[in-house]
């Protein structure tokens, strides 16, 4: 593995799984994989655990990290091609890339979408900008349009408690105030399309997601109908896709917020979400405090999967 952007820079997802599991069981068996060399992660927007646990993922392979958050202390960047800069940004990111590749030997980026044009964001001109011109490897820490190292942790966590074979995974929209992007949802649904569970979608009319995901999966509009069954309820808000309402908060329906009654209906089914989640509006405290709730778990294994997938890039610097 060079670059990793999305499902399929990870291979065999079963081999995959296996390797975090050997990380997780031995998290400094390669405490010297990554000596002299850095990490660094630049960060375009907020973050608490992918900034946490990507930092101590490269200090378990013994590498040094370096953190950079653009929008504090850095130059404002230009990211426009052939522009005048007589605005309010001293550097351009032509030159910024190459520059923060001199200075490590693997990189993290966080970009998110930013709703300014669908086009720009669905074609990752941010994250293949630092592919381009960095020279270095690139990890997607949450890009436009993905955020597989959150996903790939939510695969290991459903690997860890399912109850059966083939579970039965339910990925729902829940309402939420802001604006969000489509990237986690995107990349959950890329990844439980490369494995073998009953996947279902449920999200409101209009909340569509891009095709290019969603193509070949089941989609219910009924939440309660495709919560029945469920072993696992992975709950996310996202924006409207589809225009003209792109980067929008079209509803704010609170009938769709995870409760007890909807968690009934599942086969005593586990509750997920990427977090950071707002309580009440996306899930009630009743189910999010329950024994049935393994966000942090879940969120634990953002080490195994920032390892996992650090340890395969330095397999092959
Ligand atoms: C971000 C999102 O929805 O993409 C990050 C989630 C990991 N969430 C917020 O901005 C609240
Ligand atoms: N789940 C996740 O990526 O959280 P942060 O935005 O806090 O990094």
């Amino acid at each position: 593995m060079r670059n990793f952007t999305c499902v399929n820079d990870i291979g065999n997802i079963k081999e995959a799984v296996k390797k975090a599991e050997y990380v997780k069981k031995n998290p400094f068996a390669d405490n010297l994989l990554g000596k002299n060399r850095t990490m660094l992660l630049i960060f375009f927007n907020s973050s608490l655990r992918t900034r946490l646990s990507t930092q101590k993922a490269a200090l378990n392979l013994g590498m040094n990290a370096i953190v950079l958050d653009i929008n504090q202390g850095a130059w404002k960047l230009e990211t426009e091609l052939g522009v005048v800069m007589d605005g309010d940004k001293p550097e351009h990111l032509l030159e910024a890339i190459p520059v923060m590749g001199s200075y490590c030997d693997i990189i993290g980026v966080r970009s998110f979408a930013r709703f300014e044009s669908k086009e720009d964001d669905y074609s990752e001109k941010i994250l293949n900008q630092f592919i381009k011109y960095s020279g270095r490897p690139v990890v997607s820490m949450e890009a436009a349009t993905r955020h597989p190292l959150q996903s790939f942790a939510d695969l290991i966590t459903i690997e860890e408690y399912k109850k059966r074979e083939r579970p039965k995974v339910v990925l729902t929209w829940a309402p939420h105030p802001k604006p969000l992007p489509q990237a986690v949802p995107n990349s959950f649904v890329e990844w439980m399309k490369a494995t073998d569970y009953e996947f279902v979608i449920t999200h409101p009319h209009g909340y569509e997601l891009s095709p290019e995901f969603t193509n070949g999966c089941t989609i219910e509009y009924d939440q309660k109908k495709a919560f029945e069954g469920a072993d696992f309820i992975y709950a996310k808000n996202w924006s409207a896709y589809n225009d003209p309402d792109y980067g929008k908060v079209i509803s704010m329906d609170k009938s769709w917020t995870v409760d007890k009654e909807k968690m009934e209906l599942t086969n005593n089914g586990y509750f997920m979400h990427c977090l950071p989640v707002r309580r009440n509006m996306i899930v009630t405290d009743e189910v999010i405090d329950s024994p049935n709730s393994i966000v942090i778990p879940e969120a634990a294994n953002r080490v195994v999967s920032a390892q996992t997938v650090l340890k395969e890039i330095l397999l092959n610097l």
